[in-house]
């Protein structure tokens, strides 16, 4: 891979900028010149290195087709280009995420990949890639799912965001159809899906919850986390059914209890209780008798059990200001 950029001196020499985006079904770079003396790093490659390699020249971007670890070879054929007011979000009519900016020290061109490539099932695949910075990017959990935009923290090494909350902008008071598919916003509060969940937890898989109470409510700890080493839910035929164990946290186990549990919602009472657990608290949850969790429970709600709940640490009584569940897998 090293190779490609050793080659590449011969078409002209600028300082170019070169983002990354990514859509459903492949990753495109914009390049495009910066002024001269403006300090450049070349940086955070990778494993993108592939395929096709752009050529910007005499205002035109060319194509040059390359196999790895080949010469590129300039080509007039031009059969791709970049709007020029493009902002951040539309090439040619497709839908981009951007998701990193490099700099090129030397060389008009550079390597794209714009061929189909098997789609990341999840931000670890992302990682793995080489993708290093947190944001939006669309994975493709299974064969059978459709890709979906999701929440990725790479600085922690390619963590799956599955639910967040944070402000109260996202109503979660929501029926079984809405849990299973997922709802919210992918860059404030969303819940992922229980469909997906499913499928990105087929392999052995972590949980991380990271639970913060409101500053102002001087409450201690301000904030703490728990880990689960196994976390999985079955399918829906068995009402994703909750699989978790093998805790570490510093705030104490609050999801255990939910081992086995079968996820509630306000129209789908799965629990073990006289009543339906989801709507009597107002949290979708794998509720039981009912619960010891309830990171979906109603927000800033203070009644008890209602908030949004983590019993070993804050009790019944105190709502969280923000939360994050996020997994990953093992291997
Ligand atoms: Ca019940």
């Amino acid at each position: 891979m090293i190779l490609i950029f050793l080659a590449i001196n011969y078409c002209f020499s600028e300082v170019l900028t070169l983002e990354h985006y990514v859509t459903s079904s492949c990753e495109i770079e914009k390049i495009s010149v910066i002024p001269q003396g403006v300090p450049t790093v070349l940086k955070n490659e990778q494993s993108l290195i592939s395929c096709i390699y752009h050529c910007h020249k005499d205002g035109l971007l060319s194509f040059f087709l390359i196999e790895n670890n080949s010469l590129c070879f300039c080509s007039s054929e031009v059969d791709y280009s970049i709007d020029k007011n493009e902002t951040g979000g539309i090439i040619h009519g497709i839908k981009t995420q951007k998701v990193s900016t490099t700099y090129i020290q030397e060389g008009g061109q550079k390597v794209k990949r714009v061929h189909k490539q098997p789609e990341p099932i999840d931000c670890l695949d992302l990682y793995q890639q080489g993708y290093m910075e947190d944001g939006l990017y669309v994975i493709k959990p299974d064969v059978s799912s459709s890709t979906t935009d999701v929440w990725c923290d790479m600085t922690n090494g390619g963590w799956t965001v599955i639910q967040r909350r944070q402000d109260g902008s996202e109503d979660f008071y929501r029926n079984w159809e809405e849990y299973k598919h997922g709802f919210g916003n992918r860059s404030g509060e969303y819940w992922l899906g229980l469909e997906d969940i499913y499928y990105l937890t087929s392999d052995s898989s972590s949980l991380h919850i990271y639970l913060e109470a409101f500053k102002n409510d001087n409450v201690d700890p301000v904030s703490a986390f728990a880990e689960y080493s196994t976390f999985r839910i079955n399918d829906e035929n068995d009402k994703f059914r909750l699989r978790v164990e093998g805790f570490n946290g510093s705030c104490g186990d609050s999801m255990s209890y939910h081992n086995d549990g079968k996820f509630s919602t306000i129209d789908s009472d799965n629990d073990i209780y006289d009543t339906n657990c989801a709507l009597l608290f107002g949290g979708a949850w794998w509720h039981k008798a009912c619960h010891l969790s309830s990171l979906n429970g109603l927000y800033a709600d203070t009644e008890y059990a209602r908030g949004i709940n983590w019993h070993s640490c804050w009790g019944h009584y105190y709502s969280l200001k923000k939360t994050v569940m996020k997994i990953r897998r093992n291997n």
